[in-house]
């Protein structure tokens, strides 16, 4: 099998739609991670994303290994912080919040840990990290020390988008923070979408199979989905179907 990105870059060229399930090592217990993993398989989820802002256990390997042992799907981690690394995941997101101005978080954090990092072997993949108002602070917009990119400034999301892919993020990923009150529109989705090349990976705040679907229309690559799920896992399979229903080019 290809390995993570090039995989992205294929499904990206026919239209081919991503579904990651997010779980937060903290959140959640080894019993309803094995229903969440068992659902994932059965939904043909493309994708377990692994982390959170707030990482404060510290059984992130075991979660890993777990995911690892009982499913197929790529494991990406999705780390809140540079401690929230597993050399048994598949892939990293290497994020930088390209949407905010504390350099800690653009590149601080990166430098104190890029060592370690590459020592890991994992797959790293840039990700512009952009994140916007979700109509309430959340705990990125409160642990990452910046301002969210306000919900209806379509054009500074864009702006950032285009910034980040011309300084070589492979990804952009918009999020309006876990548990946002409100997901991110489709209209700055849309904006975003038709301005870069990258994948674009959407999260936050995303409740039903309707908007994921909605996103994916308007150019959404990755619909990232955690809160949701946690309350009711059964969602994996209905947002799974909804954005698999989009065609594909060939
Ligand atoms: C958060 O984008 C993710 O960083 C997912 O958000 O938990 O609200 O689905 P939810």
């Amino acid at each position: 099998s290809l390995a993570v990105y090039p995989n992205l870059l294929e499904k990206k060229k026919t239209g081919k739609k991503s579904f990651a399930v997010l779980i937060d090592p903290d959140k959640i217990s080894t019993t309803s991670l094995r229903t969440v993993i068992d659902l994932g398989n059965k939904a043909n989820a493309d994708y377990f994303f692994v982390g959170g802002s707030l990482v404060v256990t510290d059984h992130l390997d075991e979660v890993v290994l777990q995911i690892k042992q009982e499913s197929n799907i790529p494991v990406i981690l999705f780390p809140g912080s540079p401690s929230q690394i597993s050399r048994h995941a598949d892939a990293l997101l290497y994020l930088s919040l390209i949407s905010g101005r504390n350099p800690e978080l653009l590149i601080g954090q990166h430098v104190v840990s890029a060592p370690f990092v590459r020592k890991s072997g994992l797959e790293i993949i840039s990700t512009g990290y952009t994140v916007i108002d979700g109509g309430a602070p959340t705990t990125v917009s409160y642990i990452s020390n910046a301002t969210p990119i306000p919900a209806d400034k379509a054009d500074i999301a864009l702006c950032t988008a285009m910034a980040g892919e011309m300084l070589g993020m492979k990804t952009i990923y918009m999020d309006a923070g876990s548990g946002a009150k409100k997901a991110i529109s489709e209209e700055m989705i849309a904006a975003v979408a038709k301005n870069i090349s990258v994948p674009l990976i959407i999260g936050g705040g995303i409740r039903d199979a309707e908007k994921a679907y909605l996103n994916c229309k308007a150019g959404a690559d990755v619909i990232v989905v955690g809160n949701a799920i946690e309350k009711q896992p059964s969602l994996i399979q209905e947002m799974a179907a909804a954005i698999h229903s989009i065609p594909v080019i060939i």
